[in-house]
């Protein structure tokens, strides 16, 4: 396959990341972007448009309150279904309508992919997009625990991932390496557990405001906030707080005997965790402190999120008794579900006969399932509840793109190239779940070797347009652009774009970026 054809002048062939439901090229000369286009419709969308249009282009569109203003936006129920969208472009003018406020802005972010130069300037190309999500539940994952990164970073993250039409910011607050948000019930954890962090490097923790703060910027990017607070395992931050809610051995007592071994002493308890291992740290499970100490945080989480979410973790619990695992996820899964939120926990806890009913699973094992874990996916849908695919070999977007990557790790079949990260079906991975039973997609980004924005740009771009693609685009095989070949080549027209925005993708070498 070659290049795409450049028929209108040196404006190629309309292109977008994740591709739209539908796309046709108009037969209409473009539209032209000028200071003097002027924009009208909701304020929200208008700003969203004209903000980025004056990023990319530098052009100052003017807002207009007429209708017959060139660029008009308009929400309109009977557009379709949730955040759905419309636009029609020609050399008159750009007609965007939606369902909602949320597909006016992803039909914004849609005309902004789709700016172009040619020799007389800004345009628009002539071109009629009808597009809506196969998924309600598009996802992003960032690990603020194992390296803290404030509120700015996560700002800075949701602008990236609402503009590749995400609308899920899961955010992994604790875990062995530091306790991140604030829990008013509960001072402690944030006053010891989260100075913290792998390898020595500094810790921090949200506090109420930043969260609040964290949310509202989700909201304005049309994103749901979904907080984790990981048990009974990846607790070992817990023990730092509430070291009597927690089983042995500790973590402190692995890491006690690991310097007796070298002949040195380290204190009786108290000792954070900077290293990455997983899966030896637990909470007491026959202890009722342990439940009212859950209880609290949860209520705490619970009144600060206005989303319907709260995810309770259960993965790796590997200091935890299968049984033991069992009984304490089914009682999390009901404090969350008595507090009016929808609980969702990663897919080990399957394995648990009462969960709340319609507990929301989130399956990280590999796109064709090894040792059962489909099972427990499965286990999730019999009890009334969807999945959230997360598999780790095609979207955890911590894996290193290639060997030599010096980010990331290696552990779910790494490294994971930008081709393997794109071509997989969120249907085809579970046998017996598709569609239906998929609430959406999910991109995690655990930070084991991530300190910052930049690094969480170099892992996260390019892959996260392919997840995206995964999450919001129509199946592979139900439209022509759903293939590898198309995506290299869209994909590759959004590098000005993340430019101008300041993100510091890798320009992995599968694609031409030039
Ligand atoms: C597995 S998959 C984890 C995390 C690690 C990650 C690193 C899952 C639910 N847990 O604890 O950070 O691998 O890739």
């Amino acid at each position: 396959m070659g290049r795409s054809t450049h028929n209108r002048g040196t404006v190629s062939e309309p292109s977008l990341v994740p591709t739209a439901r539908l796309l046709r090229a108009g037969s209409t000369p473009p539209f032209a972007v000028t200071p003097d286009a002027a924009v009208s419709g909701p304020p929200d969308a208008v700003r969203t448009l004209r903000e980025a249009v004056r990023r990319r282009t530098g052009l100052d569109l003017a807002a207009a309150a007429a209708t017959d203003a060139a660029v008009t936006l308009a929400i309109d129920p009977e557009t379709g279904a949730a955040e759905s969208y419309v636009l029609d472009v020609d050399a008159a003018s750009v007609r965007l309508r939606a369902a909602d406020a949320a597909g006016l802005f992803y039909g914004v972010h849609t005309l902004v992919q789709l700016l172009a130069q040619d020799e007389s300037g800004w345009v628009l190309p002539a071109v009629h997009v009808d597009d809506a999500p196969r998924f309600a539940y598009r996802g992003v994952m960032l690990d603020v625990a194992r390296h803290f990164h404030g509120a700015e970073t996560v700002k800075a993250y949701i602008e990236r991932a609402a503009a590749l039409k995400f609308n899920v910011l899961h955010l992994h607050l604790t875990d062995d390496q530091g306790w991140r948000i604030e829990v008013p019930s509960r001072p402690e954890l944030t006053a010891r557990a989260s100075a913290s962090a792998v390898g020595g490097d500094p810790g921090g923790f949200f506090s109420r405001a930043d969260y609040r703060a964290i949310v509202v910027h989700a909201a304005a990017h049309h994103m749901t906030v979904v907080p984790e607070i990981d048990v009974p395992g990846h607790t070992h931050a817990v023990n730092l707080a509430y070291p009597e809610a927690c089983a042995a051995p500790t973590i402190s007592d692995h890491l006690r005997e690991e310097a007796r071994q070298r002949g040195e002493d380290l204190p009786a308890s108290g000792i954070p965790y900077e290293g990455i291992a997983v899966g030896f740290s637990s909470l007491r499970i026959h202890d009722d402190a342990t439940y009212a100490l859950l209880s609290d945080v949860l209520a705490d989480i619970a009144e600060m999120t206005p989303g319907p979410y709260l995810h309770v973790g259960g993965d790796e619990a590997l200091g935890t008794p299968p049984a033991d695992l069992a009984l304490f996820m089914e009682r999390a899964t009901r404090v969350v579900a008595d507090l009016g939120k929808t609980p969702i926990a990663w897919h080990e806890a399957g394995a648990a006969a009462g969960l709340a009913p319609g507990t929301i699973g989130q399956y990280w094992g590999f796109r064709v399932p090894t040792d059962g874990m489909d099972d427990h996916a499965r286990a999730f849908v019999r009890g009334g509840g969807q999945l959230i695919l997360s598999p780790a070999d095609v979207v955890y977007l911590d894996m290193k793109p290639d060997a030599d990557f010096p980010l990331g790790l290696t552990w779910a079949n790494g490294p994971t190239s930008l081709p393997r990260a794109y071509d997989w079906d969120p249907a085809a991975v579970i046998a017996g779940v598709g569609d239906d039973e998929i609430l959406g997609v999910e991109a995690p980004l655990w930070t084991e070797t991530v300190r910052d924005l930049a690094d969480l740009d170099a892992l996260a771009f390019p892959r996260i347009a392919a997840a995206a693609e995964a999450a919001w685009s129509p199946a592979p095989g139900a439209d022509e652009r759903r293939t590898w070949e198309s995506f290299r080549e869209r994909v590759a027209q959004l590098a000005p774009l993340w430019t101008r925005q300041g993100i510091g993708f890798t320009p992995l070498p599968e694609v031409d970026w030039t």
